[in-house]
């Protein structure tokens, strides 16, 4: 019997609503859910490969258990009897901080490991806490932290109304959007052209992105604090500021002024690769435009300024008029989970960074986290606190994360690793334990984070298209478990009496009084739902899961509104448009003015039928050209006598890999382009696909020491490089 189902895709921060047409248990095809409120039918080929996951031969069915050296196939309740004989005596003799938890991408699109790796955590109480957010987005998450009050207050173009939208370092036409879920961005990028509007890209690379824009430039990777100093500086000195209706709601700017003032167009021209007379323009057009927004992503987040960048950004939000304005950059205000519709509105405690300091580096805590690319050393550097065993959940930092070999030959010297993943892949392969999650079409899905980013408001709730294979635990099951065994419950502890106690705890922590009438109604929900459930009533639409999970094709909560002051949870109750810690960063850039641009450096691509490291094992989406090019300029190639289909050797101060060569003007001279993710010929992986192509490894070039060091983000655009054509191998 064919019967659909409908589900919200999983895999990026698009969140677009699929139709899943059934036969009997067996998926017979993937499209878009035409009907839904939220994406309109709109999809990319990585939403139908779901099919191609769900029935993948390699994705792991049960757990596997390292035997001989050999990961091995065995029961849960065994895979589980192992970690209790070995995690707690690790614990137990050398401390909480002897246990890191690492998390990656995919727990950002399940509510099961968002929420209950967060309580994992707790339970370890350990300092190492390592995610991709500091592969990816912590400079953002830190200026919006310390300009707006809260990690996750960032704003967002209102792409449907506005005139004007200019956009660094992000390529959303090939990753359907970051820090920005708005699913069709080609649709919404041409309306926004056919009602007379303007996009501007800059991006060393003429990418999928600038192609659609009225206007393309050209950046020096590395370049964008500079240049949006200079663009700051040319509002200030061309009197174009104006902060209109938020004039009463910012503090410094007069600081900020002053702060620019060593950093006139002129003088940032060269460093950022933008002449001055552009700077002037693009400051004028945005001053001028009745309704824009600036938006930086993920190129203005991994580099060496990558916090000054992505507060730069906002400051010219703000400077122009244009932040919290219709069509302008805008505080999305989500119906669950979101820190900034809690408390008091319009002031709180903001918040702090280095809490807690990293052993070896020193680097700090921020957003609870230390950077990533301390974690090799962290269980290197022989110490009573060095990191002895590591729970790994759906991440796979050997590929992902900069100098993966130094890792994966740390991850061997652990007394004990367990991950939580679906493949047994280039990190994974070191576990000792392996706790397979379910496919994405057996869990239900609502997102956590993305409403707290998405371009219109909106709450969605999708059930699982198709029920979890018998015995097979949910992911935020497993996860209780391993909580329990932390605790010293054991292993066979029942866990929906641990899940009632910590629901209660937490629930008695942010309700006060108002805790059992909260726990009341949300009585017949369990797990996850019955968070969601508490979160949604709490949220600021009082809705509750029934009423969500009524209209899968989701509840339409309007257009963003403008928000401030409410949204704010700074101590001053204010926009800080000059936070302290930010002026005295500028002494770096300030110092670092006439550094001259490397003859080659290297930055990244994504590309629609990948997604970072981990679906090059579904045949729909691996089929077709290769696509693990370096893209040269054509003067580059010249130069180095390089030549299109042909290999290169790319090296770099930290290492160097073999990969095809696609000539193509499309790039900065000066610059390449590779993506990243790739380089999946490493044994012991199970990835049958893959290995087939396996390209080559983009972090392979990159060290683990070049970071920004007020968000401990990597830095992994725009590192030197040499090319050298590989002769015989073409
Ligand atoms: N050079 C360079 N490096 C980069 C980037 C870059 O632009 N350039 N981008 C960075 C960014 S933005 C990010 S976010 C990181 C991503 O890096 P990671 O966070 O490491 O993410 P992935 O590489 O996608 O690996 C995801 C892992 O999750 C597993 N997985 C998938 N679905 C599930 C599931 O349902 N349950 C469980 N338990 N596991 C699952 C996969 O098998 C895989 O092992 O990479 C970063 N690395
Ligand atoms: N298909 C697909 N979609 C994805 C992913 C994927 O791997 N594949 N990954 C997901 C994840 S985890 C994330 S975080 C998002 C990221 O989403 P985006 O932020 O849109 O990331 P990219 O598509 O890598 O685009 C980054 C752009 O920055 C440019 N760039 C590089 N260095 C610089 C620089 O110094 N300055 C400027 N101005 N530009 C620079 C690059 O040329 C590139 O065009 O995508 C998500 N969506
Ligand atoms: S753009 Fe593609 S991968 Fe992203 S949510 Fe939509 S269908 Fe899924
Ligand atoms: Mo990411």
């Amino acid at each position: 019997m064919t019967t659909t189902a409908l589900r919200i895709c999983p895999l990026c921060e698009a969140c677009c609503g699929l139709e899943i047409t059934l036969d009997g248990a067996r998926v017979a095809g993937i499209r878009g859910h035409d009907a839904d409120g939220f994406s309109g039918g709109y999809i990319c080929p990585k939403g139908p490969a779901l099919k191609d996951l769900h029935e993948d031969p390699d994705r792991l069915r049960a757990p596997l258990v390292k035997r001989g050296g050999r990961l091995v196939e065995t029961s849960w309740e065994e895979a589980f009897a192992e970690i209790e004989r070995r995690l707690p005596p690790i614990r137990a003799q050398h401390g909480p901080h002897s246990v890191a938890q690492v998390i990656g991408n995919p727990a950002a699109h399940k509510i099961g490991l968002l929420l209950y790796g967060a309580r994992l955590a707790r339970a370890l109480g350990t300092r190492n806490i390592f995610s991709a957010s500091t592969l990816d987005q912590m400079p953002k998450q830190l200026s919006a932290g310390l300009m707006f009050g809260h990690w996750l207050s960032i704003p967002v173009p209102d792409i449907e109304r506005t005139d004007l939208l200019m956009i660094l370092g992000a390529n959303p036409m090939a990753s359907n959007g970051s820090l920005w879920t708005v699913p069709d961005f080609r649709g919404k990028a041409q309306a926004l052209r056919a009602r007379g509007g303007k996009m501007v890209v800059i991006d060393p690379r003429r990418s999928e992105t600038a192609e659609l824009a009225d206007r393309h430039v050209f950046i020096r990777p590395g370049g964008d604090a500079f240049f949006l100093l200079g663009l700051v500086h040319a509002l200030f000195d061309e009197k174009l500021a104006r902060l209109g209706r938020l004039a009463a709601h910012v503090d410094g700017a007069e600081a900020l002024e002053r702060a620019v003032g060593g950093f006139a167009p002129e003088r940032v021209a060269a460093r950022c690769g933008i002449d001055a007379a552009t700077i002037r323009e693009l400051a004028r057009a945005l001053a001028s435009a009745e309704r824009a927004a600036v938006y930086g992503r993920i190129g203005t987040c991994t580099q060496e300024y990558g916090t000054l960048a992505s507060w730069l950004v906002d400051a010219v939000n703000v400077l122009t008029g244009h932040l919290d304005e219709p069509g302008g950059a805008m505080f999305p205000k989500a119906a669950a989970f979101a820190a900034n519709t809690a408390g008091a509105p319009g002031k709180g405690r903001g918040i702090t960074t280095g809490r807690r300091k990293s052993r070896v580096s020193g680097a700090p805590e921020v957003f609870g986290e230390l950077p990533m690319t301390c974690l090799a050393e962290e269980i290197e550097t022989p110490g009573d606190e060095r990191i002895r065993a590591l729970i790994a959940i759906a991440g796979n930092p050997v590929l992902s994360s900069p100098n993966g070999a130094r890792l994966a030959a740390a991850l061997e010297k652990l007394e004990l690793m367990i991950s939580l993943d679906i493949y047994v892949n280039e990190t994974s392969r070191h576990a000792d334990v392996i706790l397979p999650g379910v496919s994405p079409l057996e869990e239900p899905h609502y997102d956590v984070a993305f409403p707290q980013l998405a371009y219109r408001n909106f709450a969605r709730y999708s059930e699982a298209a198709l029920p979890r294979p018998a015995g097979h635990p949910a992911e935020w099951e497993n996860l209780l478990r391993l909580i329990a065994i932390v605790d010293g419950r054991g292993a066979n502890a029942d866990v929906a009496q641990l899940d009632d106690e910590l629901t209660a705890h937490e629930v008695a922590r942010v309700a006060g009084p108002f805790a059992e009438a909260a726990l009341a109604a949300s009585a017949r929900h369990r797990g996850p739902d019955r968070l969601l459930d508490l979160a949604l009533r709490a949220g600021p639409y009082r809705l509750t899961l029934d009423e969500v999970k009524a209209a899968p094709q989701g509840i339409d909560l309007g257009p963003l509104a403008p928000r401030v002051p409410e949204v704010l949870r700074t101590p001053s109750g204010k926009i800080e448009l000059a936070p302290p810690s930010l002026l005295a960063d500028l002494a770096r850039p300030a110092a670092d003015l006439a550094r001259p641009a490397p003859a080659l450096v290297v930055v990244g691509r994504r590309q629609l039928r990948s997604n970072n490291s981990w679906m090059h094992n579904l045949p729909s989406l691996a089929k077709g050209p290769f696509r693990c090019t370096a893209l040269v300029h054509p003067d580059d190639a010249a130069r180095l006598g390089l030549t299109d289909g042909g290999e290169a050797r790319i090296a770099s101060a930290h290492g160097e890999v073999r990969a095809r060569v696609e000539v193509s003007d499309e790039m900065m001279p000066g610059v390449v382009s590779l993506p990243h993710g790739w380089g999946h010929e490493l044994a012991g992986a199970r990835l049958t696909v893959a290995a087939e192509r396996p390209g080559a490894n983009l972090n392979a070039l990159l060290g683990v020491d070049a970071r920004d060091p007020l968000s401990g983000n990597a830095v992994l655009s725009g590192v030197a490089i040499e090319m050298t054509a590989e002769r015989g191998r073409e």
